[in-house]
C-alpha cells in the first residue's frame, strides 16, 4: 500500500469517508515500495488528453501512467478518466479518424472484411465488466526487486466493455479448417526500425469463445484516445497484455505467432501462481494467461492512525482474476484471525466486488490489517508473496500497518 507524502492521518469512521479527497490536492504521492525510489509526480489537468490530473507519473513516452488507489475507494468502476495507461512504444497516432478507420479481419478466412465503425456498431452488441490489469501491477513489491515499470497496485482498472464479439466477426469472415491462433495488432508503431510492432494472439477457441471481444465503448463513452480509442480487445480475465488497442488488424493464422511479443516476451514459471525462487535456474516458462484473486483495503492507507476502541468501517475492492468473488477475508491482527467480510453488488464475474468490514482495534499501539480473496474455483491469495523475474502476476495478501492511538 502507498503512503500519502508520508503524512498521517487519524483514521475514525466518518474521516475514513473523506481521505480520497485530501490525495487528490498533493502533487506527488509515495509508493511505499520496498526497494525506495516510490515518489512519483501526479499528472496536471490536460497534460494527457482526456486524463484528469492526480495520475501517478510513472513514465512520459510512452505514457505510463498509474491510477492512485484512492479513486478505487470510489466505486467499482474505474472512471475513463482515471484509468491507468500503458504503451510499449512512443510512436502512438495522437488522433484517430473515425470516419476513415477501418478494422480488418483476414487471413486463413473464407473472406477479408474491412469494416467501418458504423458496420461494425451495426453487429449484435455484447457487453462485459472487467478487470483490465497489467501482467506487471505492483512490480515495485517485488523483493529482490526485478527491472521493468516499478508500477505500485494501480496498473488496473475495471470498466463496463462494450462492442461486438470477436466470435461474431470471425463467424462473418468465415474461418477456415486448420486455423490455429487469431493474431490482433493496433495502429501503434515502434520508435526503431529493428524494434518489435506489438501484436497478440489468442488460441482460436479462446478467440471464438463468445467472452472475447472488440469494445468501442468503456463504461458508457467511447475509449479514450490513451485506452485505444476507437477499438480494443477486451480478453476478460486474462492479463492486459493481450487487450490490444487502436485495434484495426485482426489476422487469422494457420501456425502458431511466433512474433517476439508472444515466442519470447510475456512469459512465466510453469508453476502454480508464477513463482519461483531467485536463485533458481532454467524452470520452464509458458506464455502468461490468467488472472489470480487479488484484493485491497481502499478507504484506510498504510501507516494510518486510528482511534482505538472505536468502531471503523474498512472496506476495499476484490477480484478473482478469471473467475469469480466467492469470498473475502478480513483480519485486524495481522492474519491471526478472520472475519468474513460483506460483498457489495455482483457486477459480473471479471469484475471488482465491494467488500466492507466493521472493526474496533482493541487498544493503541501497531496492528496490521489484511485482506484476501478466494475465488469461486477456490484459489486463494497466498501469505507469501510470489516471486519472478519479470515481476508478473503479483498476488499475496496485501497488508496494511496501522497505528491505533
Ligand atoms: N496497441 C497496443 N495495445 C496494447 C499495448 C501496447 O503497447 N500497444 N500494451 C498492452 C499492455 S502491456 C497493457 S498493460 C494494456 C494497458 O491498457 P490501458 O492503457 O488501456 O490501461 O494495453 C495492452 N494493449
Ligand atoms: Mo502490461
Amino acid at each position: 500500500m502507498y503512503s500519502l507524502n508520508r503524512r498521517r492521518f487519524l483514521l475514525t469512521a466518518s474521516a475514513a469517508a473523506t481521505l480520497p479527497k485530501l490525495a487528490r490536492a498533493q502533487s506527488s504521492i509515495d509508493l511505499g515500495l520496498p526497494g525506495g525510489n516510490g515518489v512519483h509526480t501526479l499528472t496536471k489537468a490536460g497534460e494527457f488528453g482526456q486524463k484528469s490530473e492526480g495520475l501517478i507519473l510513472q513514465r512520459t513516452r510512452a505514457p505510463l501512467l498509474e491510477t492512485p488507489m484512492s479513486v478505487f475507494d470510489e466505486g467499482v468502476f474505474t472512471p475513463n478518466d482515471k484509468f491507468y495507461v500503458r504503451w510499449h512504444w512512443a510512436d502512438i497516432p495522437d488522433s484517430v479518424d473515425a470516419e476513415a478507420f477501418r478494422l480488418t479481419v483476414r487471413g486463413h478466412t473464407g473472406k477479408t472484411l474491412s469494416l467501418s465503425l458504423r458496420e461494425l456498431m451495426a453487429l449484435p452488441r455484447f457487453e462485459i465488466a472487467a478487470v483490465n490489469q497489467c501482467s506487471g501491477n505492483s512490480r515495485g513489491f517485488f523483493a529482490p526487486r526485478v527491472p521493468g515499470g516499478e508500477w505500485g497496485n494501480g496498473a488496473m482498472g475495471n470498466a463496463r466493455w462494450t462492442g461486438v464479439r470477436l466470435k461474431d466477426l470471425l463467424d462473418h469472415a468465415g474461418v477456415k479448417p486448420g486455423a490455429r491462433q487469431v493474431r490482433f495488432n493496433g495502429l501503434d508503431q515502434p520508435t526503431s526500425p529493428d524494434g518489435p510492432d506489438f501484436m497478440k494472439s489468442l488460441t482460436i477457441d479462446h478467440a471464438r469463445d463468445g467472452e472475447v471481444m472488440v469494445a468501442y465503448a468503456m463504461n458508457g463513452r467511447p475509449l479514450p484516445l490513451l485506452n485505444g480509442f476507437p477499438l480494443r480487445l477486451v480478453v476478460p480475465g486474462w492479463y492486459a497484455t493481450y487487450w490490444v488497442k487502436m485495434l484495426n488488424d485482426i489476422e487469422v493464422l494457420d501456425k502458431e505467432d511466433e512474433n517476439f511479443w508472444m515466442k519470447t516476451a510475456y512469459k512465466i514459471p510453469d508453476r502454480s501462481f508464477a513463482t519461483m525462487r531467485p536463485d533458481e535456474k532454467d524452470v520452464p516458462v509458458v506464455p502468461i494467461s490468467r488472472m489470480l484473486p487479488r484484493s485491497f483495503i481502499t478507504n484506510i492507507p498504510a501507516q494510518s492512525r486510528i482511534a482505538a476502541t472505536a468502531p471503523v468501517k474498512a472496506r476495499g475492492i476484490a477480484f478473482g482474476g478469471d473467475s469469480g468473488v466467492k469470498e473475502v477475508d478480513f483480519s485486524t491482527d495481522d492474519g491471526k484471525s478472520w472475519q468474513t467480510a460483506k460483498l457489495g453488488k455482483d457486477e459480473g464475474t471479471y469484475g471488482f466486488r465491494r467488500w466492507e468490514a466493521d472493526f474496533t482495534l482493541p487498544g493503541p499501539g501497531a496492528h496490521t490489517l489484511k485482506v484476501r480473496c478466494t475465488n469461486t474455483r477456490g484459489e486463494t491469495q497466498p501469505d507469501q508473496p510470489n516471486w519472478n523475474p519479470s515481476g508478473y502476476m503479483r498476488s499475496v495478501i496485501e497488508a496494511t500497518p496501522v497505528e491505533a492511538v
